[in-house]
């Protein structure tokens, strides 16, 4: 059976970008593999962030994962620093991820060129050392991401042939990424050139948004010159995001989306996106109240990381092993 892992940060609103590219597939692989989702914490320490927020975030986010309809009786859903292997993996692994490369990752480069010299720390410089441990601790095949996270699954699979070529070719699984044929990349509804980021919000459409905001701010996104609705990326980058947001709630291709809106205006099209949307988000947020409201979600939390930690120690031991660290119990 195949294991498949993801998470997301807690770093603030999820936004539809979130949901499109991540959060609304993850259940499509709990009835045929073993599903590991979790809640990636301690990356959200990796930006300034308020207590309080990482903890609401953190919540908000395991109730969405329920909403979303991931089953916790099929799915591992987990707390990342509620299982300590994380942290124990990435002081080894560190040593096997170079200066070079990390420096060269696009997320780093974007983010710390918005900040002061002095004001980066190294875990934003190291993210994808604990993203790889992340990955490896759970032996995961495949990887399902957005368009912006396939470089961070690249480097974790230049670090598991690295650790294999050096200690054994079973230390660690070689994992493969999954990115949606639609939706892999949804774009700001005010500037459409700019990716929908929960830490860094521009035209976004948030997952708690009251529905007649989420209305108001499709039907208020830019669109391009000209009228007809067509997908092109390059002359339309507005209308183009409108089709993929479409496409992709409909679960159908950005063809079958052109098709439908052949002939349509502008306010008309985006009326039937702005329906589209509600349709989808509206009954996901009443289940997400409910579970905010009764806190179902902790005991999936914990009894998540007693299954996440019991297989994440196994992967923790065989690399310890093999790296030649001595197991004084083992003896
Ligand atoms: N705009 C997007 N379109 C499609 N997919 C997206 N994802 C994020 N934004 C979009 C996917 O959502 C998952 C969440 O990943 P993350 O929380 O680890 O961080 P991220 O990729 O950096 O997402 P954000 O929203 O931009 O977070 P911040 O602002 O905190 O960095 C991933 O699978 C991602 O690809």
């Amino acid at each position: 059976m195949e294991r498949i892992l993801s998470g997301i940060k807690p770093t603030g609103n999820l936004t539809l970008g979130n949901y499109i590219g991540a959060l609304k597939h993850f259940k499509d692989f709990q009835d045929s593999g073993e599903v590991f989702i979790f809640i990636a914490d301690l990356h959200a320490l990796t930006l300034p962030i308020d207590p309080k927020a990482i903890n609401d975030n953190t919540r908000d986010l395991a109730a969405f994962y329920l909403a979303s309809g991931l089953d916790p009786k099929k799915a591992t859903i987990f707390v990342q620093s509620s299982v300590s292997a994380h942290a124990e993996l990435n002081a080894i692994m560190q040593n096997y991820l170079y200066m070079g490369e990390l420096s060269r990752m696009t997320q780093f480069k974007e983010k710390s060129a918005k900040m002061n010299d002095s004001a980066i720390g190294l875990g934003l410089f190291a993210y994808p050392v604990l993203m790889a441990c992340d990955i490896l601790l759970y032996d995961a095949d495949i990887v399902p991401v957005g368009e912006d996270q396939i470089q961070h699954v690249e480097i974790t699979r230049d670090l598991a042939n690295r650790i294999n070529k050096r200690y054994g070719k079973d230390t660690v699984v070689v994992p493969n990424y999954r990115v949606n044929k639609v939706g892999a990349r949804i774009m700001s509804l005010s500037d459409p050139t700019v990716k929908m980021s929960k830490s860094d919000p521009k035209g976004d459409i948030f997952l708690k948004d009251p529905m007649n905001v989420v209305r108001k701010k499709i039907m208020s996104a830019v669109t391009d010159l000209g009228s007809e609705v067509k997908f092109d990326k390059e002359n339309k980058p507005g209308i183009s995001n409108l089709l993929t947001i479409y496409a992709s709630i409909k679960e159908i291709s950005i063809e079958d989306a052109e098709a439908h809106f052949v002939g349509y205006r502008y306010g008309d099209f985006k009326r039937e996106v702005a329906d589209a949307v509600i349709a989808e988000l509206e009954p996901f947020q009443q289940r997400y109240q409910q579970i905010i409201n009764d806190k179902s979600y902790l005991a999936v939390l914990r009894e998540g990381a007693e299954r996440a930690s019991k297989i994440a120690n196994v992967t923790l031991n065989r690399v310890k092993k093999a790296v030649g660290l001595l197991d004084v119990y083992g003896e």
